[in-house]
């Protein structure tokens, strides 16, 4: 048993990690996060822009994140209302980001009307729910390039 964890240990895989970068143009690194800001688009029509890039809609599940999204409202000089990846189902009260996962934080959005079940940064940056149909800015992140190889 000794014998067969020190083959594993001397042949195993090494782990090495470099520089987190994000390939691609127009991407911005925060964390191990890339994010690109995008055009003025609906719910649906956002989540498959981001969709396309292989990333989602804005997901800050950290009050770092968070104010990481709320730093670029102010990207383009004008605060600008944007979309966050999160959204209910049928206005169930039941919070989930776009990745399926669900909002640890089920009271992260404030005002929850029946029927707007998608949610956007408004001006003032609190975390509101609107309709799908809406459209607002969107940003999509999708994970950085962790720079991380394994060696033999
Ligand atoms: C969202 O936008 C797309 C593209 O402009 C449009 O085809 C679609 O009907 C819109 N959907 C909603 C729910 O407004
Ligand atoms: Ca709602």
């Amino acid at each position: 048993m000794y014998q067969a964890l020190g083959v594993m240990i001397l042949f195993g895989p090494i782990l090495v990690s470099g520089k987190v970068t994000c390939s691609g143009q127009d991407w911005l690194l925060f964390g191990e996060m890339c994010y690109k800001i995008g055009d003025t688009l609906n719910h649906s029509a956002a989540t498959k822009a981001c969709s396309d890039l292989d990333g989602y809609i804005i997901m800050p599940k950290t009050p770092e994140e968070m104010e990481f999204a709320k730093s670029l409202q102010n990207i383009r000089g004008t605060i600008e209302e944007v979309w966050i990846g999160l959204k209910e189902t049928n206005s169930d009260g039941i919070w989930k980001w776009a990745d399926g996962s669900l909002a640890s934080d089920q009271n992260i959005v404030q005002d929850n009307t029946p029927g707007e079940d998608c949610v956007r940064l408004q001006f003032a940056s609190l975390v509101y729910d609107t309709l799908c149909s809406n459209t607002f800015v969107t940003i999509c992140q999708r994970d950085a390039d962790l720079g991380k190889h394994y060696i033999r």
